[in-house]
Formats: C-alpha cells, sequence, structure tokens
C-alpha cells in the first residue's frame, strides 16, 4: 500500500482478533484498501490475551473456525473436542499467514480518537503511535469481551506480591510452585483456571462472590472417523449449525420439543444425565422451556446441584458453592474437575455472604467475618498470599468500543449517546455516527451464540453494504432514530420474555459499578440473521443513504 493510501484509505479496523482479520480478509477481496490496528504485539485477539492455565474454548473445534474458506477448514486439524488457548491462537496466526494478512495490521498500537469529519464523510482516526489516518469506513472489530475489568478494591497497589489478571496474562509461564495464591472471582476464566492451579500452587483460596453452574466439558482428543464426516460435508454442517438457536450444536442431542415438566421425574433426570454424561454445552437444550419458565429452570438447576453434592466431600462446602439464581442467566461454564478441587487439602473456599473482601493488604487479602445466620460482622481474617489472580472479567460489550473516544455528527460522542446504555440499530450501527460498523455490536446476538458463526455474518453484511455504497457512488449509510429506537426495544422485548435478565450478570452490566443496567445481546440467532438479510435486500430499510 503507498503512503498515500496508507494515511487515507477505504477502511480502518480496530482489532485483529477473529473479527478484524475476517475483515481485512473481506474488504481486501471486495478490492478496498483497510488497514487494521491492533494494541497487541499479535493477532487472535481473546486467544492473545488470555493465556492463563486451563483457557479453553466452550464450543466443539469443528465449530469453533470460520467457514469463509473451504480449503483452510479442510486443511486446518484440530485436535481436540474443545481446542486449548494455544492451538486456537496457533490457528489465528496460521490464518493472518496464510491470507498474508499481517502486511496491513499494524501491532502494538492503540486507536484512541476517531472523529466523522461531516463535509468530507470521513473518519478521521488517532493512535497512540502519533499516526493519523482518514477513512471512509470506520469498523470496530475491538471485541465484546476483551476490556479487562479490574475491581478497585481499596489497597489494590499495596500489595507486594505478584499479580495477575485472566484476561492479559503474561506470555511466559508462570510458575505457582510452593505459592500461596488466591484467586478472585468464579466465573468461566476461574473455573478452568482453578483446577490447575490448585495442583501446582502450596495453597490456594478462591474468593467466591457468586456460585456459578458449571457442566464437565468431558474434553478429549478429536476421533478421525468424526473429523472425516464432518470435512465431508462441511458446508452443510456449518448452515445446519447456523439454524440453531445459538448458532452451534446441529449435531448433538435433540431437544425435546414439550416442556420441562411434562416428562415425569425419572424421565426427566434420564434426560439431564445423559447430557451430563455427554458434557458441554448441550445441557442446556436439554427442554425448550429451561430458560423460559421458572418452574422447569429448577429442575436443571436441581439436577446440577445435587451433582455438586455427590463431588464435594464437605457438605458445607457443597453448599457454598451450590448457585441459587437460574441456571442459563449467566453463560453456563464449562470444567475439567472443578468440583472435585475444592476435594483438596490445599484449597479453601471463602464466599462473599461470610467472607467479603474487605480490602488489599500489602501482604494478602483482608475479609471481613460475618455470622453465617444473621449476617453480623464477627471480625476480619487475614490470607497471606504470595500472588493474587483477578479472574473477575471484563467491561462487557461496550467497554472497548467505548475505550476510544469516538464523535459523530455534530462532535457528539459516543459516550454521551450511549450515557443510558448503548443504542443501536441491528447491533451493527448507530444513529448519528455515519459509516461507524460494530462486529458483534451490542444488540446483536454476539455472546449468546457460537461467536465466530456472528463475525462471519457481520462480516459479510458490512461487506456488501460497503460494495452497495461504492456501486451507488454514495457517501454515507446512517441508521435513523426511529429505527434504532425500535430495534432496542424489540431486543429488551424478546430477553423480557425469558429468565435471562434475571441474575447479576455481564450481559446488563451488572458487574460493573455505575455501568447502565440494560441487556445487551439479542437472543436468537436465525431470525436475527434473516433480519439483517432482509434491511439489506430492501435497499437498507431503517438506513438513510447519502
Ligand atoms: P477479540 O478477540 O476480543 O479481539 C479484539 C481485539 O481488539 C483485541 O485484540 C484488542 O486488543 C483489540 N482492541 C480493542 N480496542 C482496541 C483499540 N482501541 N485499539 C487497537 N486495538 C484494540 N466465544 C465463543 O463463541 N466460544 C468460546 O468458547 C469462547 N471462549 C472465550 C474464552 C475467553 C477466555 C474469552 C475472554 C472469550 C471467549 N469467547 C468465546 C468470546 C471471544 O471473545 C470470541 O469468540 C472471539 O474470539 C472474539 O473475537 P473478536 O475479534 O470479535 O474480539
Ligand atoms: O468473567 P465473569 P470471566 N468482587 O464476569 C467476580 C467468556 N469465557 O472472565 O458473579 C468480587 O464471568 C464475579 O462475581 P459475580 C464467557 O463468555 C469463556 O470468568 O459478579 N468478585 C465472577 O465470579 C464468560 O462468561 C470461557 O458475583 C468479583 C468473576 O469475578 C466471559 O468470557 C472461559 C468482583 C468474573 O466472572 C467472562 O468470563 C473464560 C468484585 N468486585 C471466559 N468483580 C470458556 O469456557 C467481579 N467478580 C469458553
Amino acid at each position: 500500500m503507498s503512503e498515500t493510501a496508507r494515511a487515507r484509505c477505504d477502511a480502518v479496523v480496530v482489532g485483529a482478533g477473529f473479527s478484524g482479520l475476517h475483515m481485512l480478509h473481506r474488504l481486501r477481496q471486495a478490492g478496498f484498501n483497510a488497514r487494521v490496528f491492533e494494541a497487541g504485539s499479535g493477532v487472535g485477539g481473546t486467544w492473545y490475551w488470555n493465556r492463563y492455565p486451563g483457557a479453553r474454548c466452550d464450543i466443539e473445534s469443528m465449530e469453533y473456525s470460520y467457514s469463509f474458506s473451504d480449503a483452510l477448514q479442510q486443511e486446518w486439524e484440530w485436535t481436540e473436542r474443545f481446542a486449548s488457548q494455544p492451538e486456537i491462537l496457533r490457528y489465528a496466526e496460521h490464518v493472518a499467514d496464510r491470507f498474508d494478512l499481517k502486511r496491513d495490521i499494524t501491532f502494538d498500537t492503540r486507536v484512541e480518537k476517531a472523529a466523522f469529519d461531516e463535509e468530507a464523510c470521513r473518519w478521521r482516526i488517532d493512535t497512540d503511535g502519533g499516526e493519523t489516518v482518514e477513512a471512509t469506513a470506520l469498523i470496530m472489530a475491538t471485541g465484546c469481551l476483551s476490556s479487562a475489568n479490574l475491581p478497585e478494591f481499596e489497597g489494590r497497589t499495596s500489595f507486594l506480591g505478584e499479580t495477575y489478571h485472566t484476561g492479559r496474562w503474561p506470555h511466559d509461564r508462570v510458575d505457582f510452585g510452593g505459592k500461596r495464591l488466591g484467586i478472585i472471582g468464579t466465573g468461566s476464566s476461574a473455573i478452568q483456571a482453578i483446577p490447575i492451579i490448585a495442583a501446582e500452587a502450596e495453597h490456594l483460596t478462591v474468593f467466591q462472590r457468586t456460585a456459578n453452574y458449571s457442566i464437565p466439558a468431558r474434553n478429549g482428543p478429536l476421533e478421525s472417523d468424526y473429523v472425516r464426516e464432518i470435512k465431508s460435508e462441511y458446508p452443510d454442517f456449518r448452515a445446519r449449525n447456523r439454524l440453531m438457536p445459538a448458532a452451534f450444536g446441529s449435531k448433538g442431542l435433540t431437544r425435546s420439543g414439550a416442556p420441562a415438566l411434562a416428562d415425569d421425574p425419572t424421565a426427566r433426570e434420564a434426560r439431564f444425565a445423559e447430557r451430563w454424561e455427554r458434557g458441554g454445552l448441550g445441557f442446556l437444550g436439554a427442554y425448550n422451556d429451561l430458560l423460559l419458565s421458572r418452574d422447569a429452570n429448577e429442575t436443571a438447576a436441581d439436577f446440577v446441584r445435587a451433582r455438586i453434592r455427590d463431588t464435594v466431600k464437605d457438605p458445607e462446602v457443597a453448599e457454598r458453592l451450590c448457585p441459587d439464581n437460574v441456571i442459563g442467566c449467566k453463560r453456563i461454564c464449562l470444567d475439567t474437575r472443578y468440583f472435585e478441587t475444592y476435594n483438596r487439602p490445599n484449597v479453601e473456599l471463602l464466599v462473599a455472604r461470610t467472607h467479603p473482601i474487605e480490602r488489599i493488604t500489602p501482604e494478602g487479602v483482608l475479609v471481613k467475618v460475618l455470622n453465617s445466620q444473621t449476617g453480623e460482622r464477627e471480625g476480619a481474617r487475614e490470607i497471606a498470599l504470595d500472588c493474587i489472580v483477578f479472574a473477575t472479567g471484563f467491561d462487557a460489550m461496550t467497554g472497548a468500543v467505548l475505550g476510544v473516544d469516538i464523535s459523530g455528527r455534530s462532535g457528539r460522542t459516543l459516550l454521551d449517546a450511549w450515557s443510558a446504555g448503548p443504542l443501536t440499530y441491528l447491533g451493527l450501527t448507530t444513529a448519528g455516527f455515519p459509516n461507524l460498523f460494530m462486529i458483534t455490536g451490542p444488540g446483536s446476538p454476539s455472546v449468546l451464540t457460537n461467536m465466530i458463526v456472528s463475525i462471519e455474518q457481520h462480516v459479510d453484511w458490512i461487506g456488501d453494504c460497503l460494495e452497495h455504497l461504492r456501486r451507488e457512488r454514495l457517501a454515507t449509510i446512517e441508521a435513523t432514530s426511529e429505527a434504532q429506537d425500535a430495534w432496542v426495544d424489540h431486543v429488551n422485548a424478546v430477553a423480557g420474555q425469558t429468565l435471562m435478565p434475571t441474575c447479576n450478570s455481564w450481559y446488563l452490566g451488572r458487574n460493573i459499578p455505575g455501568k447502565p443496567q440494560v441487556f445487551m445481546p439479542l437472543i436468537g440467532f436465525p431470525p436475527y440473521a434473516e433480519k439483517c438479510a432482509e434491511v439489506a435486500q430492501n435497499g437498507y430499510e431503517g438506513f438513510v443513504l447519502r
């Protein structure tokens, strides 16, 4: 690309995870010149940053991969049912090299600011490397789970030992041998890391605020016959998955069309047990109404709680690990011997109900000691630690987009436009910000799906849209406020028909103090994909094209 083209291009893509890589390839194929900026030193996004022990996928390998190139999906060999972080990172590297993507990616560079110039109909984008680039389109491929959440515990910076965040893990191996560790959080990241860290550390204290449901992953090597079978019909397999509610799992066990309570308890138990034994996210697909009816949900929750009580030898510890919220209102976790880990003599579980964190001290973590019956304070206890792991998640869905100072028409900032929560049309665009696109933005199915499927669907839609603008010699596309308002209402209405908004999840922004509480993802991939296609076919309904 010439110097002029580098300073003035058709599109700037922010982020070089699976979204950014595919977007760059798609833009190039359509003859656009595009540049990608990536804060990290390499490609892979999530799989570049989250190198904590045990990090792996919860979507099966044969599905968690791109479908846009048949040659790619035929040649790549996954080794396990659920791929590990190193293997997924190797895959991202392979894709970047195979399609010669790195030459248009600027690494170690954060996009800090983007302003829309209304006269020129172009975005002006500033990086922390001091570069300014002009582009017709600005495409945020910044990730739903990329802005690490490091809570402001009092005294956090006074701690004299080592600290780590699962989403910002060092590249070199961290040696926990002979050390006293504390891990804060019991979400998916912690549930994957805890069994491995516990086996290595001298002692591990787990600080749990909310107990979580977890299903055994039952990971293992991929059978070559299975791989051959999928590869022999890959396009059809992908197409069937796109028709599934969360865009994965068409080859799993079939769903019962009947409500959970229509089965007698023995049949229901057998159905849950079959899925528990198979392992994986398919557990929640046992019945269609598990996320619609509290009574149905309780049958699945009871089943998991019974498995926790079977597994954890100390009945008091087992009770602390039993969640009491709706199963599935947070993304369900997959584990390998997570609950078994609490039978180890070197692991202690402290829960916020009786031992909430008061502050971090130079030597460790100080917890209050509360009476388990009355909740009254009985004292405090300092847990001496050599190392603290923050498995405290992310400022999800909006954190990374709002991490860039974006201003649209009349200089209005996105931060201001979204002050009461994210407003989008189709989760792809936002009114007042022409030619700004978000891949897997709030208001799209994104995190409730196999994200690679959602990424590919968005990349194709954006690619087609930019080709349309070029063909029709149009300068801008912008969502109308009316279409956006109706879309936001639709996203909320769909969520409101389910149990999904009933707990303190990051889907609602409840993990971040002060964040507006709005259910951000849209439930249901197939009708969403249909709607996006329909909007485009109808001449970009709900948009103004100039
Ligand atoms: P990301 O991979 O997050 O990439 C975004 C990139 O943008 C990052 O590299 C970041 O550095 C960069 N960036 C952000 N802001 C800027 C800026 N201002 N300037 C420059 N660069 C910037 N999904 C599934 O479907 N199945 C799974 O099993 C699964 N497992 C997961 C496990 C973990 C630990 C996590 C955190 C997420 C998981 N996800 C999973 C979700 C996962 O994020 C997506 O599957 C997918 O990798 C997202 O790709 P992306 O490119 O959209 O975003
Ligand atoms: O983050 P989380 P994560 N004080 O937000 C606790 C994907 N993923 O990194 O539940 C004390 O789920 C918080 O407590 P609570 C997946 O989509 C997938 O684990 O809010 N505790 C919680 O226990 C997942 O959903 C995989 O009460 C605090 C934990 O920290 C998403 O990424 C693996 C706290 C955070 O859990 C995020 O997962 C990993 C505070 N101030 C990630 N703040 C797969 O298996 C937070 N916590 C594929």
